[in-house]
């Protein structure tokens, strides 16, 4: 990444030159970790939506990602109208009351243009812009975009993920999804990457891709990565999804070290210290 990077966010500038905290608000029924926490009678509760969103900015947050459809392994897909009605209230009710950016996690062109015009100031979509009409409609609401790989779909991403050379396979896409970006008029401070751990990769490809992660980084974009709680922290701890604290505060530090800009997380009080021991033993080098 480009050292003092720094996003435009819809007119407000996220800086990256420093590892910075988004934090998940997940608006479904179903995700791994939080899914059904933030309904009430079948609707976002917006009130216990807002007081979340107060204490994660409080805690260090600088965006908060919305999304509404699970993307976790084995999930189906979710409605166009489904998503809209569970996200675009949410993104329209921070957006007003809080200090932090709303990204909005979400594959759906539809999605991409209501949560921009409902005050998003990023796109954050899992499949990169490969649907239809997707990298289109993303251009055209001048939001900064979040391009992750994932092999495969959820619903089958963890059959059998095979790779000849992760790194290598995970880099030269991402390059691709950011070039097509560019040629349809993004421009390149515009785009963040992401590996997506977890998407259709085995432990060994998730551990490679960790390990060598500033070969992603050499790319030239801001990365973001997102490893809180997820299943590879039990595959190496045994642990259920809510003891994973101190796996995801691991990842977290080893991700910050090899350059990751941005890190996706339930436990944002407990990462934000984290950073803060890293930021000052790195100045001490
Ligand atoms: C929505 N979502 C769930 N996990 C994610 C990850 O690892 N990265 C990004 N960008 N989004 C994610």
């Amino acid at each position: 990444m480009a050292p003092g990077a720094v996003v435009n966010c819809a007119g407000r500038g996220l800086d990256l030159s420093r590892p910075r905290i988004m934090g998940v608000l997940n608006i479904t029924p179903d995700s791994f970790s939080d899914g059904g926490r933030w309904f009430r009678n079948g609707r976002p509760d917006l009130d216990a939506l807002r007081r979340e969103a107060d204490a994660m900015v409080a805690a260090g947050a600088a965006v908060l990602d919305v999304g509404g459809e699970s993307t976790r392994p084995g999930a189906e897909p979710v409605a166009e109208n489904e998503e809209l009605e569970r996200v675009v209230p949410v993104v329209e009710a921070l957006a007003k009351n809080c200090d932090a950016l709303i990204s909005v996690d979400s594959s759906c062109p539809a999605v991409f243009r209501a949560a921009a015009a409902a005050g998003a100031s990023l796109i954050n979509d899992v499949r990169a812009l490969r649907r239809e009409g997707a990298l289109e409609s993303a251009v055209a609401t001048g939001l900064p975009v979040c391009l992750m790989h994932m092999q495969g779909e959820p619903d089958s991403m963890q059959a059998s993920p095979r790779y000849r050379d992760v790194v290598a396979e995970v880099s030269a896409f991402s390059d691709a999804r950011a070039e097509a970006c560019v040629a349809a008029g993004l421009p390149r401070q515009q785009i963040l990457l992401d590996p997506g751990f977890g998407f259709g990769k085995t432990l060994a490809h998730n551990l490679a891709l960790l390990s060598r992660l500033e070969e992603i980084s050499a790319l030239g974009f801001p990365l973001l990565v997102g490893l809180s709680r997820k299943s590879l922290i039990a595959k190496i701890t045994g642990r259920d999804v809510d003891e994973r604290l101190a796996g995801s505060l691991a990842l977290a530090m080893l991700a910050a070290q090899r350059g990751a800009a941005l890190l996706r997380v339930h436990d944002v009080a407990e990462t934000a210290d984290t950073l803060r021991v890293l930021q000052v033993v790195q100045e001490l080098d």
